[in-house]
Parts: C-alpha cells; structure tokens; sequence
C-alpha cells in the first residue's frame, strides 16, 4: 500500500510484448504528447525517432497508475532523453511546447490533411506541399496527377475521416460473412485489427479469411470481391497479390506455399438505417476496410500478425530476432538456430515457441 506523499516506483518489462497494455491508460496526457511527435516523426520519414516515441509512449500506457513527478520514472526503459524531456514539460507546465509548435506549424497541419487522403503517404504529401499544396482546395486546383486509390479518397475524405463505430465494424462484419458463405461454404471470417482488441473505434475494419481445408481458400479474394461488388458493397477496391516474398519483415527462407496471401484494400459502402434518401440527406457512408485471406496453416500467425497494435507486432518480431534467434511474420515462424519452420495453430502456441507469457488481444494495446 503505498503511503501518502511518497513516491511508487514502477517496475516494468522492456518489450512491448512482455507487458499487458490495456485501453485504460493512465497517462494519456503524457501519451498524448509522445504519441503526436512520433506521428511527427514518421510524417517526415524520421521512422527511428518516431520508435522511440512510440516505445516510451507505449511503457507509460502500461503504468498502472497516473505519472505525476519525473523521480517516479527513475529505472524505467524506453525513455530516452527526448522523450524525457517532453514528459518534464508536461508535468511541469501541462503542455509540452514542442507539441503545442508542432500543433501550430504549417508543413505538421499541411501533413495532416494531405496523409489524411486514403492513399497518400508522407512522400507524396511531402512533394505536394514542396509545390505549395497545403490544403485540399489547393490540390484539387493543382492540376497533380492523383491515382485511383487517391481519387476515392479524395472523393470520400469527410467519410473516411469519421472514426469507425463497433456497430459499423458488426454490420460490416456480417456482409463479409455472407460474401464469403456464398462464394464457399465453410469459410471463416474473423475479425482483426483495433477492434479485436476491444477498441469502441477505429480508422478501419480488417478481416482475416480462411478455410479450414488448407487450398481451399485459394482464389477465394476475387470471388468475394466480386460478390460485394454485384451487391453495390463497394466504392473501391484493389487486390494485391500477397507481398510476403519481397517483404523486408518476412523471415530469412520464405516456404514454397507463402505466395498465397492476398489482401484487398477497399472502401465500403455502409447503409446507415432504414430512412429514405433525398437529395440533401445520404443514407449511406464510406468506411475502409481491409480484407485478408489466409490459408489455414498460416491463419495463426496471420491472427496474431494483424491484431496489432503495431507497436506490439513490431516489438514481437524485435523479442523474437534478438532474444530468440527466432524470425516472425504474419505466415510463420522460423527458428534460425533448429533451421526450420515452428507450426502453430493458435497465438497461445506462438506466444509458447517465443518463451512468452500469454498476452490477450485486449492487452496489445501498447
Ligand atoms: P485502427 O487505426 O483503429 O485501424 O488501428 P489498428 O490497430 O486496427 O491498425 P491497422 O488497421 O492499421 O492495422 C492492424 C494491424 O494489422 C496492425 O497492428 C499491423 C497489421 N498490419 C497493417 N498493415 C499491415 C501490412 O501491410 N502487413 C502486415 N503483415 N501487417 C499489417
Ligand atoms: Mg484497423
């Protein structure tokens, strides 16, 4: 128990994934602040200090109790002397000043609308702005070039921008469930992402799809995509084959069958309700959603590889590189010192193969 005016120290594991992450966070004020410089940082391409802010954002969401004094962090990983530094300011004087600038600059808010297109990056919002692009009135009188990707974005910016509800993610659910049960029964879907770890919000819906008879779930993408399409589900789509071979995350020696993921990014068209559509009232909105499919000897990994949160993915294949000698991927897991594949069928087993303690998807929230 601790005693009136001291101070607790905390204990805390250094990876991601040795700790349980909650959506109760304690810190989001300090979170806040880190969290919006790492996305400052990974909108300039600085990916490496945007990891660090991620990391010392994602330890004091692991906190149990509110942060108020700099000697309770005395011992603590992933802090480093920038991020440190912005904790201080926000415990001293609320705010952080680096924050509150970034906030205010022109090239962080330009970044912000731009990236905000589905199908815009930092790159290319970084070329717009350096031809004085800094706002959507002003791409759209530009003259640039946009894809198809963008031009849907750009069409459906309003829609794509309202966060995601859990009923909206249901309802979708439910229509890629019919999608997949017409085009072959016995189909599984399951729900992945933000959501699966207990989100109420999310900026898109993603799906696994799989088959329990392992080749069946080949050629299985475009039928359902066509279904949705023959339905009117769809405002976008586009089906890439599975990147896993050319990936720089995936392990060292890809299997001969890992050429078979496929993931189609589109955006839905999700009717609302019952009401009747005039001219001034819409009855349906644009939602992302991602679909995956994959075959049902890789669907553990491929469950454990796109519930997120990023960090904790990110900070799993760290643990399994560097402490185990071990390379995972959203297909498998390979063990560099046996030299051979570990096969799983439930992210129990994997968590089991990596030497960690079981973490549920509502404690991946780092
Ligand atoms: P949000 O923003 O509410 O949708 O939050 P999340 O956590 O659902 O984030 P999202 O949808 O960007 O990604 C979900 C998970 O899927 C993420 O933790 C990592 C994984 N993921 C996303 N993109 C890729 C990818 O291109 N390849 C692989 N292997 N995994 C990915
Ligand atoms: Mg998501």
């Amino acid at each position: 128990p601790q005693i009136s005016g001291s101070v607790a120290l905390f204990s805390v594991s250094s990876y991601a994934c040795q700790r349980r992450t909650t959506l109760d966070n304690h810190n989001s004020n300090l979170t806040d602040a880190l969290s919006l410089l790492a996305e400052n940082a990974e909108l300039n391409n600085e990916d490496g200090r945007g990891v660090a802010f991620r990391r010392a954002a994602a330890l004091l969401k692991a906190l149990p109790t509110q942060v108020i004094s700099m000697s309770q962090l005395r011992g603590l990983p992933c802090l480093g002397e920038h991020s440190l530094r912005v904790i201080k300011d926000v415990l001293e004087n609320g705010v952080s000043s680096e924050v509150e600038s970034t906030k205010q600059s022109k090239r962080y808010k330009a970044l912000k609308i731009l990236t905000g297109i589905f199908g815009v990056g930092a790159k290319t919002a970084d070329r717009w702005i350096r031809a004085g692009i800094y706002n959507l009135e002003q791409l759209r009188h530009s003259g640039q070039t946009l894809n198809r990707a963008q031009k849907a974005g750009l069409e459906h910016y309003d829609d794509l921008n309202e966060p995601v509800t859990k009923a909206e993610a249901d309802a979708i659910g439910e229509i890629v469930q019919k999608a997949v049960d017409s085009v072959l029964t016995g189909s599984q879907v399951a729900l992945s992402g933000g959501f699966r770890r207990g989100k109420l919000t999310g900026h898109d819906v993603d799906f696994l799809i799989t088959h329990p008879e392992e080749g069946k779930e080949v050629g299985l993408m475009p039928k359902v995509v066509a279904w949705l399409e023959s339905q009117g589900f769809l405002l976008y789509q586009k089906t890439t084959r599975n990147s896993y071979l050319e990936s720089k995350d995936g392990p060292a020696r890809p299997a001969s069958n890992m050429d078979r993921f496929e993931r189609c990014f589109s955006i839905f068209k999700l009717t609302k309700g019952k009401e009747q559509e005039t001219a001034s009232h819409k009855i349906w909105r644009a939602v992302r959603v991602d679909l995956v499919v994959s075959p049902i000897s890789q669907f553990a990994f491929a469950v454990l590889g796109w519930t997120g949160s990023k960090l904790f993915e990110r900070e799993l294949r760290r643990w399994a590189g560097h402490e185990k000698n071990m390379s995972l991927s959203s297909h498998a897991l390979f063990d560099n010192t046996q030299n051979k594949y570990l096969r799983a069928t439930s992210e129990e087993e994997i968590f089991a193969y990596l030497g960690l303690e079981y973490i549920p998807p509502s404690e991946r929230n780092a």
